[in-house]
């Protein structure tokens, strides 16, 4: 079954790409060439939220016309970063409505100048809902957040004398409605006895604070105006030759030339082409695997792409260089396979959260995860519960943490989320996801929700429509979702490839009984397994824990009792993973912010890191448990190198 995939993939895939993506036009992410230079905007911004009544002052006074602080008073604000805890104004934590930031550019005079350059503004993200203006025009919108957007803007660049200044102005909403993706609600409180008239609150239905604004990088690129639009790429192997089959879209002229080269990571050519789609083979080619799962790991090919067009201004020449790694993925009844060798997921959920920056993209702190990751000899995430900064997915690829790429189909608990309009946006959602992710190799499956009322008939119909479209758009990758609905119940998992489950035995069901923990996990997966005949994952378990308190016998938020119930897990699925079950993620990486609430001590605490990144006791179970299942699953099998040698316990 899983050849018959690939084999059918080799042959149809390059075709089916062309038809499944609805969306115009690529996102394909911003590097510098020799013909394309990037400019960061990254830095200090005007901010002002508008606390206005109804929210819409900065509407009404077109705030976007002037420079933000002739609008009233802004604030210094860091990009990336969420807005939320910059301040010490409790108001701004808490802000629900429209925010407002600007940044004003100088431009190089030949961006504005040279008319066969290409400007275009690319935002990494704004969440939830995003306006842009430039110098005043307005040029942008956007819905959703954790996903990039961008726009040409050389027209309103490359006017005049005075065009190498840039005002721009992006007015961001972090309402979370009904037909949003995270969904929400919002609800007026309006007993005068106890809330002031007017008063609201915005629900949400997931578990991590909502945190808001620019929070991943705003840049300037240019291009030629012939330009490499978007790349496609697959990949397969066969006997021992690697196949990368490339689909690329051209935009800016219909009279060019492409050139594409296959280079090995010692920059030696390998196999070359010509066209907007062919196939290179490459015989003897080294593989992409997983971070332990071989002793070189992660070996990334560049493709290098250079367009030459004729304009009417003479020829234009574009390249673009995209990093691809050679692996195939399959699912059979019982296996995830990843080069046709049964891979096992043991690795972590994660959130992109830490300190004063929210969810801001910060390198530091990513790097420090993934030090993190391998000292724990993890081999795997789940972008719980969203698509993660693409750099992030860049390390991946380079460390070969695999993942399992979620969009922010997160907090859909409610039966009027299950409508048509959301329907559409989760759709479009996923086209953006798989139209941003498609090229990473370290991404091997997509899951579309977590944790959604699938128990409800219209969730059924609504996780159905998703999967498939998912699917339609990307045939390469199997897709999921993740439950926590019963197995009888669940009417979305007859459409998953792999059965994705999340379950808190001994903690929010008979909490404190861990003797409970075997059998209950044993019946889940036999159920499970029973059901449908599917691979399954432990995509969540663990126990919100306090670093520092101790009990022994253990008591519930005490180090030991996270150790033990980790243990109890693993008894299970230690027998299980012989058989079906194909992964484990533990919830959490590390602790991260939620709203409050009585259950939420200062966020959730079941990181097997702090929110510092120090470990828990738990990480030092879990890195011993790692290391092993990777000694007992790594190919070819009288390999024992790590990534990680000065820190294994195995060296
Ligand atoms: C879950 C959710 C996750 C929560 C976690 C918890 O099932 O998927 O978002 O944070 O449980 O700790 O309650």
């Amino acid at each position: 079954m899983a050849r018959g995939l690939a084999v059918a993939w080799a042959v149809l895939g390059p075709l089916l790409w062309g038809c499944a993506l609805a969306l115009q036009g690529g996102m394909l992410y911003p590097r510098e060439s020799p013909s394309r230079e990037r400019k960061e905007l990254d830095g200090l911004w005007s901010f002002r939220a508008d606390f206005s009544d109804n929210r819409r002052r900065g509407f009404e006074e077109q705030w976007y016309r002037r420079p933000l602080r002739e609008s009233g008073p802004t604030l210094d604000m860091p990009v990336p970063s969420s807005f939320n805890d910059i301040s010490q104004d409790w108001r701004l934590r808490h802000f629900v409505g429209w925010v407002w930031y600007e940044r004003e550019v100088i431009l190089p005079e030949r961006w504005t100048q040279d008319l066969s350059t290409r400007v275009v503004l690319r935002i990494g993200s704004a969440h939830a809902y995003a306006i842009v203006w430039v110098n005043g025009v307005d040029t942008l919108e956007h819905k959703g957040g954790y996903l990039p957007f961008e726009a040409d803007i050389s027209n309103l660049v490359q006017v005049g004398p005075l065009s190498s200044q840039l005002r721009i102005t992006i007015a961001i909403n972090n309402t979370l409605t009904p037909t949003t993706l995270p969904p929400g609600t919002i609800q007026y409180l309006t007993d005068t006895s106890k809330y002031p008239k007017g008063y609201f609150v915005q629900n949400t239905y997931f578990d991590f604070f909502n945190y808001a604004g620019l929070q991943r990088s705003v840049l300037l690129y240019t291009t030629p105006t012939a330009y490499i639009d978007d790349i496609t790429v697959t990949t397969s192997v066969e006997h021992d030759s690697g196949l990368v089959n490339y689909q690329i879209s051209v935009k800016g002229s219909n009279l060019f030339e492409l050139e594409v080269r296959l280079l090995d990571a010692e920059n030696k050519l390998v196999a070359n082409g010509t066209g907007t789609q062919g196939q290179l083979k490459v015989p003897g080619a080294r593989l992409w695997w997983p971070y332990l799962m071989h002793e070189r790991p992660a070996y990334l090919y560049s493709l290098e792409v250079r367009l030459t067009a004729q304009m009417s201004l003479g020829p234009v020449s574009d390249f673009y260089t995209l990093p691809v790694g050679i692996r195939t993925v399959a699912v059979t009844e019982s296996q995830f396979l990843i080069n046709g060798k049964p891979f096992y997921f043991h690795g972590v959920n994660k959130h992109e959260d830490a300190d004063i920056r929210g969810k801001g993209f910060d390198w530091p702190l990513l790097v420090k995860d993934f030090n993190l990751l391998r000292w724990l000899g993890a081999n795997a995430f789940r972008t719980s519960h969203y698509p993660y900064a693409e750099e992030v997915l860049q390390m991946c690829d380079r460390y070969g943490i695999v993942v399992i790429d979620e969009c922010p189909g997160v907090g859909l608990a409610l039966p009027q989320f299950f409508n048509n309009v959301s329907l559409q946006n989760h759709m479009r959602v996923m086209e953006e996801v798989v139209r941003r992710d498609k090229n990473h190799p370290a991404v091997v499956m997509w899951s579309v929700a977590n944790e959604p009322a699938s128990h409800l008939e219209s969730a059924g119909y609504y996780l159905k429509m998703v999967i498939t479209h998912t699917k339609a758009l990307d045939p390469s990758r199997p897709v999921t979702f993740v439950t926590n609905s019963n197995y009888a119940a669940d009417k979305g998992a007859p459409y998953v490839d792999v059965i994705c489950l999340n379950s808190y035995y001994s903690w929010y069901h008979d909490y404190g009984h861990l003797e409970l923990i075997q059998q209950q996990l044993t019946t889940q997966f036999e159920s499970w397994y029973k059901t449908y005949q599917k691979p399954i994952i432990q995509s969540e378990y663990g126990a919100e824990t306090i670093v520092g308190f101790h009990q022994d016998p253990p008591l519930m938020f005490t180090e030991e009792y996270q150790k033990s119930l980790l243990e109890q897990y693993h008894v299970v699925l230690d027998q299980k993973r012989r058989k079906y079950v194909v992964g484990e993620l533990i919830w959490n990486f590390a602790d991260f912010m939620t709203e409050q609430s009585p259950t939420r001590v200062l966020g959730n605490k079941k990181g097997v890191f702090t929110r510092q990144r120090q470990p828990k006791s738990a990480a030092f179970l879990l890195r011993e448990r790692y290391w092993k299942i990777a000694n007992e699953t790594r190919y070819p099998y009288s390999i024992a190198k790590s990534q990680c040698l000065e820190n294994s316990p195995f060296t």
